[in-house]
Order: C-alpha cells, then structure tokens, then sequence
C-alpha cells in the first residue's frame, strides 16, 4: 500500500474516508463504493466501507481530539489512537485468532483502517437479543491469561518490560479511568448520572466510608501496579463475537496496570445481563464467568511452568499467591464497575435499555448491590465458585 500524503488531522467525513483509501490502493481509482459512520462508542469516528461489486470492506477507525460522548469542552489526545494500534499488533502477535488484521495506520492522521468484523455482532447487542456465545468464556480466559502474562515480569526481562511500559505510558486515558471508574461515582461529583429513584442508594453508597476505604485501595491499585499490558477498557462492547470466533477490538485505554483489572471489568459487563433478566440469565452468565476463570486459570499456570523467565516462579506457593491476587483485584475492579456503569457518566444498553421503570430501577439498585459486596469482600475469594452465592442472591432481588 501507498503512504497517504496527507500528514495534517482532520477529521474524516465519508467522502474524505472513501479519498484516503483510494489513495492508499486499498480499492480502485473508478470504484463505486459506500461509506456510513458507524461509531456508537464514546469517543470515536468509526467508518464502514464497502465496495458492493466486490464485497471487499473494511473499517476505518479515527480517534477525534475530544471525546465524543461530551463534545469539544472535553479534549482528548490523540495518541489513543497509535496506543491501540500498538496493542492491537502486540497482541496479533501473542493471540492472533482473537484480533481483527490491521491493515494500515497513521499516527498523524490518528487512523487505523482494520477488518470489517460486521459478519460477528458486539457481544452486548448479541448478549442483549438474547444469544449465546458457548466459545467466548474460553476465548476471553485464553486471550486474558496470553496477553497479561506475557507483558508481565514473569515473561519478559524486566528492563524490557519497562521500555514497554513507557511506549504504552497513557496518562490521558488512564485519568479518564481514575476519575470515573475509582472516583467520581463515589462522590458527589457533576459527572455522575443516575434516576432520582436511586437517590437513597446512592447517599447511602456515599456514606459507605467501609466501601470507600476500599475503593481507594483499587485505585491505588490501578494507579501504581504495573503487572502487565492491560487493555484498559474490556466490557462487552468491546468484543464481536458469533458461535466460534471472538475478536478482541478498541485498547485505547491500554497501559500497564494491574491483570485483574481486565477480568473484573469482563466479569462485570456480563454481569449486566444476568442483572436485566436474573430469570432467564443466572446460570448463563454464572456459567460464563466459572469457564473464562478456569481457563484463565489454567492457560495462565500452563504458562507459568513452561515459559517464565522469572526463577521465583519455581518457589512452591507463588502461582498461587499470584492468582488469588488477581482473582480478589478482579472482583474488587468488577465492583466498580458495576457502581460506575450505574450511577456514573457511562451508562450500558443492558440496564438503561429495561423499558419497564420498576423493573430498570430494581435491577440497578441490585448492581449497586452486588458492586459493594464485591468491593468490600473480595479478600475473601479465592475463585468463582465463592462469588456464585453473591450472583444468586442477586438474581434475586
Ligand atoms: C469519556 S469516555 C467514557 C467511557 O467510555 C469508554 O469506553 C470508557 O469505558 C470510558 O470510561
Ligand atoms: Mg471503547
């Protein structure tokens, strides 16, 4: 492929998207093709296009210099763009078959052009309408276990684990995190958004100072772990999937932080459903949280007796102080996120999307709920079989 000359930002429009590909010989000079933006996130322009003759297609992902959930009061650094394309070829390299190809970058223009995986569906949507993926538990525990432990001092030689932690260095995505992940649903801050029915639960959220002192210790957590190359951002909005193949998309939020930060923020989106229909969903979702634990569990301790580099990883104890650190990080983190995705900025489609007001406003006081048990007991988990009480007594709010 040719390199664009075009080197100064502006946003892409579907005119300037179709333009840039034809000039990088993605498709032909005379192609008749079309182009929607397809962006639902909160940050991005995300074209679609597609040359209906041939029904070759591919996506165009640019970052905008602010976030789009906000408007242009909120700038944003575009570096998130080169940061998730960096993660995205780090991890082909470790797990290929659950990353889309990248066919061509620019950190200039802060553009990815990637494969169209609109053959797959977001699994929130999927999850939403009611399907069900038997392949993604397994698929999300090898994808988790692969990428944290081989970023992590256990794999890589320490002295090049930090050269890459400084390559991957996001403070301005990281603080996004910090504020409305660990801080502001916490507090009383402008950012937060939650129906005036919630009121009570979350003055009574706010006056939890048990769960603040807690909450405090998973930001510190987040703020000063540097275990391994997380994605930063691993909800289910995250991740297409279909019955066989699941595909890992979006680490913008990517840095170096803690590996239980990624399980927990997974372990809670699915959560989500089984908090929009405890009926039908509880032993799906609680099914789909044992099997990517075991798997994870397991690809992670393969790997560990057979590829690291670290000599404590022999000592009798170590794998297993290990994992349970992570497994507590993780449902501490899955706490947050179910308090965050509640009452703070970033709502999920699986709550707010409950039509019925009783029924919508029930399962939201249960996340938050189940949020502050996770936050406040999770020292006393050792694995998901533990965690199984908490989801039932959920389900049944
Ligand atoms: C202003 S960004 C809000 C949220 O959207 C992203 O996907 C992250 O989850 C972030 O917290
Ligand atoms: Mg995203």
């Amino acid at each position: 492929m040719a390199i664009s000359k075009t080197k100064i930002y502006e946003p892409l429009t579907t005119s300037r998207a179709i333009n840039l590909l034809k000039e990088l010989d993605f498709f032909k000079k005379d192609s008749i093709l079309t182009c929607n933006e397809i962006g639902d996130g909160n940050l991005n322009l995300v074209f679609q296009v597609t040359e209906p003759q041939s029904g070759k297609s591919c996506i165009i992902k640019q970052a905008l210099p602010y976030a789009k959930v906000v408007g242009e009061s909120w700038p944003l650094t575009l570096n998130r763009a080169k940061i998730e394309a960096d993660a995205l070829k780090l991890y082909k390299e470790h797990v290929p078959q659950f990353v889309p190809e990248i066919y061509y970058t620019n950190d200039d223009l802060a553009i990815t052009v990637m494969e169209d995986l609109s053959s797959l569906k977001i699994t929130r949507k999927g999850l939403i309408a009611g399907e069900e993926y038997p392949h993604l538990p397994e698929h999300l525990g090898e994808f988790l276990a692969k990428t944290l432990f081989y970023t992590s001092d256990f794999y890589l030689e320490p002295p090049a684990k930090k050269i890459l932690a400084q390559k991957f260095s996001n403070p301005e995505l990281c603080k996004i995190s910090e504020d409305l992940v660990f801080t502001d649903p916490f507090f009383n801050s402008d950012t937060n958004d939650f129906e005036p029915e919630l009121y009570d639960d979350v003055q009574t959220l706010w006056n939890d100072f048990t769960l603040k002192l807690e909450a405090a210790k998973l930001k510190k957590c987040f703020l000063t772990e540097s275990e391994a190359l997380i994605h930063g951002d691993l909800h289910t909005g995250s991740i297409f999937t279909d019955q066989y193949t699941t595909k890992v998309i979006d680490p913008e939020f990517a840095f170096f932080g803690p590996i239980g930060f990624d399980i927990g923020q997974f372990f809670a989106n699915l959560i989500f459903q089984l908090l929009s229909n405890p009926k039908d969903k509880e032993r799906l979702i609680s099914g789909y949280i044992v099997d990517a634990w075991n798997t994870f569990e397991k690809t992670y301790s393969d790997l560990w007796r057979k590829e690291s580099r670290e000599k404590y990883t022999e000592v009798e104890g170590y794998l297993d102080f290990v994992l349970k650190k992570i497994f507590q990080d993780a449902i501490g983190f899955a706490g947050c996120e179910l308090i965050r995705r509640t009452i703070g900025l970033a709502h999920v489609e699986d709550l707010d999307g409950i039509f019925d007001n009783d029924l919508r406003i029930n399962a939201k006081k249960a996340s938050l709920q189940l949020g502050r048990a996770f936050i406040k007991t999770r020292g006393h988990h050792i694995g998901p079989e533990s965690i199984l009480p908490l989801l039932s007594e959920t389900a049944a709010y």
